[in-house]
């Protein structure tokens, strides 16, 4: 279905923004089939090649430049990799002097021409322009340096009024871990939004095609005709670099005051692991040069970005073993866990995060920062006594999975469960509180703002009460990693504890 209206806040899920068969007015688009036959245009064709309009059914070699037709079919025919867009910079295409920026890609048994207005002045040279912006990379090696160092060249780069970081988590919801913005503008840092701002038909597309670019909120999109082809199929915009953007998304970004967007995918093993986000607020036409050179940095970024976080999991994982020697050595006096909960917490502090930790010993409960008391405690241990000897349990609501926990939510919902002997069941318990439910907004909330038809909701701040809505009575997720360290404690507090019962039999014998 075509009609914009069939999809609102309830269903864009399913809104198949591939297919909407409109593009964006600042370039336009031929279809052409195996043997370059127009197969689709679209309507804003005449605006662009005035010498001699190519209609549908038309061969396209006979209204352009032989030698630029030659151009085209051979840069088509060398693209060997699925999924890219080759791309040709200041072609004469109709051998008038008017030169063109043209993507070309394949599409099943479609080849998609896309043509846009070649801007000598800001063309970018690829190597001159990544050049300094990569070796302001060069210094970062944390994943946060690298995120900020990046959107700050993001930002030199194209100048944009704002460049984000967007990193998804891994329930899908995301959040803004840079930030480059003008002076004047509300930071958006650190704010969340829930996964339903991006659907996930939008995140798969966004694996395939790495770069969008919404020139103009304001400029009305241009039909594609025919709308089908004789055999009954529509285009497929997938991969084009003028595909139109869904309305439900216009509407957010009108909505936020913003003029043109741009989103570039940053792809970590395979997977969509964040976006940079860039808003300006006025229309913006960035030529194919430029979004090429941005591409690239991101790629080279996702790279880089891809080593630091490698780097920080086993950097973890060598600061699990040293957390290891340490307890081994800080517990050796025979002194008893519980009552080293402070150091367990301490050296525990930032290999895994926490807010509370609690130890149930020997039938006797510690605890330390935000934790259930010991009568709340107790009302868990027969439901956690039913899990296996050896299984740690980690949630981030562990009232979804035991009842009574409810009862201690204003202090801890999330929880990290080791279990570290035999008999009785002991445990260390790390806790995590309720993730954040208030936010200091910049800015005047009251300040009249006028909505589009899908009101208020397509908006940052109710994305962010929307966010807060999908995490009540939720933490933050324990990670692989961190699941992973547990295990490695989990055996040695047991050696802890089994050493210390030794010796505390010894003593009594
Ligand atoms: C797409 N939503 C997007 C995109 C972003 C966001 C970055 C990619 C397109 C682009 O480059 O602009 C979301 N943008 C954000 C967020 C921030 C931001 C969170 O700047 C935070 C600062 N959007 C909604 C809701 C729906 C929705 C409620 O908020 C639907 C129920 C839909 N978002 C939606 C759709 C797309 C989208 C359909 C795809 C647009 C397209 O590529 O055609």
């Amino acid at each position: 279905d075509n009609n914009a209206n069939a999809y609102d806040l309830t269903n864009c899920d399913r809104e198949p923004i591939h297919k909407l068969g409109k593009i964006q007015p600042f370039g336009a688009l031929i279809a052409v089939t195996s043997d370059w036959i127009v197969a689709h245009r679209s309507t804003n064709l005449g605006e662009f090649l005035s010498n001699s309009v190519p209609n549908v059914g038309d061969r396209l070699q006979n209204h352009l430049s032989a030698s630029s037709f030659k151009k085209m079919v051979s840069t088509l025919a060398g693209s060997h990799t699925e999924d890219t867009q080759e791309r040709i910079f200041g072609l004469d295409l109709q051998g008038d002097g008017r030169l063109f920026d043209i993507a070309l890609h394949t599409q099943g048994d479609i080849s998609i021409v896309e043509i846009e207005p070649h801007d000598k002045d800001a063309t970018m040279d690829l190597t001159l322009a990544l050049r300094p912006v990569m070796a302001r990379l060069e210094g970062a090696d944390t994943v946060s340096d690298l995120c900020n160092q990046a959107a700050r060249q993001m930002k030199q780069l194209l100048g944009f009024d704002r460049v984000m970081v967007y990193q998804f988590h891994p329930d899908q919801s995301g959040e803004v871990v840079a930030e480059a913005r003008e002076p004047d503008l509300e930071s958006f840092l650190s704010l969340r939004y829930p996964k339903t701002d991006i659907p996930q038909q939008a995140r798969q597309l966004y694996m395939r095609n790495l770069f969008r670019i919404i020139a103009d909120v304001n400029a009305g999109p241009v039909a594609i005709e025919p709308e089908r082809r004789i055999t009954g199929e529509e285009l497929d915009l997938s991969l084009s670099t003028l595909r139109a953007v869904s309305p439900i998304h216009i509407e957010y970004l009108k909505n936020m005051g913003v003029g043109a967007s741009l989103s570039i995918s940053i792809v970590i093993d395979g997977k969509l692991w964040g976006l940079f986000a860039c808003h300006h607020y006025g229309p913006r036409i960035l030529p194919y040069s430029q979004r090429t050179v941005a591409e690239l940095f991101s790629q080279l970024f996702s790279l880089k970005l891809q080593i630091a976080i490698t780097d920080a999991g086993s950097r973890l994982k060598e600061r699990g073993r040293q957390l290891h020697d340490r307890l081994m050595s800080r517990l050796a006096g025979g002194t008893e866990l519980a009552e080293e909960l402070a150091t367990l917490d301490e050296l525990l502090g930032d290999i895994i995060p926490h807010d509370g930790v609690s130890a149930f010993i020997e039938d006797s409960y510690r605890s330390r920062g935000n934790t259930p008391d010991e009568e709340q405690f107790r009302t868990l241990v027969p439901a956690l006594n039913t899990a296996s000897i050896s299984q740690i349990i980690h949630t981030d609501s562990l009232a979804s999975l035991v009842p009574a926990a409810a009862e201690f939510s204003d202090k801890a919902v999330g929880a990290l469960i080791i279990p570290v002997s035999r008999r009785p069941r002991d445990y260390i318990v790390l806790w995590r509180r309720e993730l954040p439910q208030t936010v200091t907004w910049a800015g005047n909330p009251e300040k009249p703002v006028e909505h589009g038809p899908n009101g208020e909701r397509l908006t940052p701040r109710k994305s962010f009460e929307a966010w807060q809505q999908s995490v009540r009575g939720r933490s933050s997720v324990w990670t692989d990693e961190e699941v992973s360290i547990a295990e490695g404690l989990r055996v040695t507090l047991l050696e802890v504890i089994i050493r210390v019962t030794d010796e505390a039999m010894e003593e009594r014998r």
